[in-house]
C-alpha cells in the first residue's frame, strides 16, 4: 500500500510504522492518523506480523496533532469531523504496539505514544502535554494515563505548567520501557519486538487483554477476566506444544492456534 505521510515495512514478523512528515516534526494530521489506522489495521490482519513498532524520526517522534489542521475548527466541526474514530484504531489493534520514541513525544505524541502496550525511548527523548499553551487540554488520554502512571502532583504540573519529562524520568515513573542511545533505540526497540512476534500468538492476545482489564475494571472483575483467559488458553494446541516442549526439554513451535 502506498501511503504519503507514512512509511510501512514488514521485518522479521514486525510491522514497522514511521511517521513521516520531518518538516512539521511529524504531526500527527488527520491525513496522517487516516494512514495509521489503516496500517495499523493492515498489520493486525497479517498472519505474517506478529508485533507492530510506531516510530517517527531521531528529532521528533510526534510534535503532537496539527495544530495548523486544528486552528480555525469550531467546538461542532471538532465534535463532527470524526477526528475520533482515526485516533481511536489503536485502541483496537489485538497485537503488542510498541511506540519507539527519540525526540519530541509532545501533546498527541506523547498520547499516542501511551495508548501503545510499551514505549521505548532514545536518551534524548523528552514528553510533555504543553495543550495549555495554546489554550486548550489533552484531549486524547493525556490526563487520564498520565496520571495512573505519574501521580496527581505531577501530572498537573505537566498539565497545567507545561512540565515536560525526560526518557530516564519516564523510565522511573514506568511509562517508558527501556532508554537506549539515540543510535540504537530504533535496532533495540526491534529487537524486543521480534521477540515479542516470536511469542505464542494466542497467550499473547489474550495477556495484552487481560494487562489492559487491570486499567479498565475493578480487581474483581479484572480476577475474573484473568481466570477465563487462562482456562481458554487450555483448549489451545500451543498450551499443550508448550508444556509438552517443556518436559522434552526442546523449544517450542508455535501454531497460533
Ligand atoms: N502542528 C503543526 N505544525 C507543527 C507542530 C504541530 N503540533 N509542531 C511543530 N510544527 C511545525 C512548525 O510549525 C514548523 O513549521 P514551519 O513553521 O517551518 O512551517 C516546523 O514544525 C518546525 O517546528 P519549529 O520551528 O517550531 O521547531 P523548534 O525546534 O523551534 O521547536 C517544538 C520544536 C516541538 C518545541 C515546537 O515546534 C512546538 O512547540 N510544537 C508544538 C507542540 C505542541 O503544542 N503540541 C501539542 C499540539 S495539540 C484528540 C487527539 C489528539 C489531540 C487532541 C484531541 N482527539 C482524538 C479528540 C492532540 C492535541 C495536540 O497534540
Amino acid at each position: 500500500m502506498d501511503y504519503q505521510y507514512i512509511i510501512v515495512e514488514k521485518i522479521d514478523g514486525v510491522g514497522l510504522v514511521r511517521f513521516n512528515r520531518p518538516k512539521a516534526l511529524n504531526a500527527l494530521s488527520p491525513e496522517l492518523m487516516e494512514e495509521l489506522g489503516d496500517a495499523l489495521l493492515a498489520f493486525d490482519a497479517d498472519p505474517e506480523v506478529g508485533a507492530i513498532v510506531l516510530t517517527g524520526s531521531e528529532r521528533a517522534f510526534a510534535a503532537g496533532a496539527d495544530i495548523k489542521a486544528m486552528a480555525k475548527a469550531s467546538a461542532t466541526d471538532m465534535l463532527l469531523n470524526d477526528l475520533i474514530s482515526k485516533w481511536e484504531t489503536i485502541n483496537h489493534i489485538k497485537k503488542p504496539v510498541i511506540a519507539a520514541v527519540s525526540g519530541y513525544a509532545l501533546g498527541g505524541g506523547f498520547e499516542l505514544a501511551m495508548a501503545c502496550d510499551m514505549i521505548t525511548a532514545s536518551e534524548s527523548a523528552q514528553f510533555g502535554q504543553p495543550e495549555i499553551n495554546l489554550g486548550i487540554i489533552p484531549g486524547f488520554g493525556g490526563t487520564q494515563r498520565l496520571t495512573r502512571a505519574v501521580g496527581k502532583a505531577l501530572a498537573m504540573e505537566m498539565v497545567l505548567l507545561d512540565r515536560r519529562l525526560s526518557a530516564e524520568e519516564a523510565r522511573q515513573f514506568g511509562l517508558v520501557n527501556h532508554v537506549y542511545p539515540v543510535e540504537t533505540y530504533l535496532d533495540e526497540t526491534l529487537k524486543l519486538a521480534k521477540k515479542l512476534a516470536r511469542q505464542a500468538p494466542v497467550a499473547v492476545r489474550l495477556g495484552k487483554e487481560a494487562v489492559d482489564k487491570a486499567f479498565e475494571l475493578s480487581l474483581r472483575e479484572g480476577l475474573d477476566f484473568e481466570r477465563r483467559a487462562f482456562h481458554l488458553l487450555f483448549a489451545t494446541a500451543d498450551q499443550k506444544e508448550g508444556m509438552a516442549a517443556f518436559i522434552e526439554k526442546r523449544r517450542p513451535n508455535w501454531q497460533g492456534k
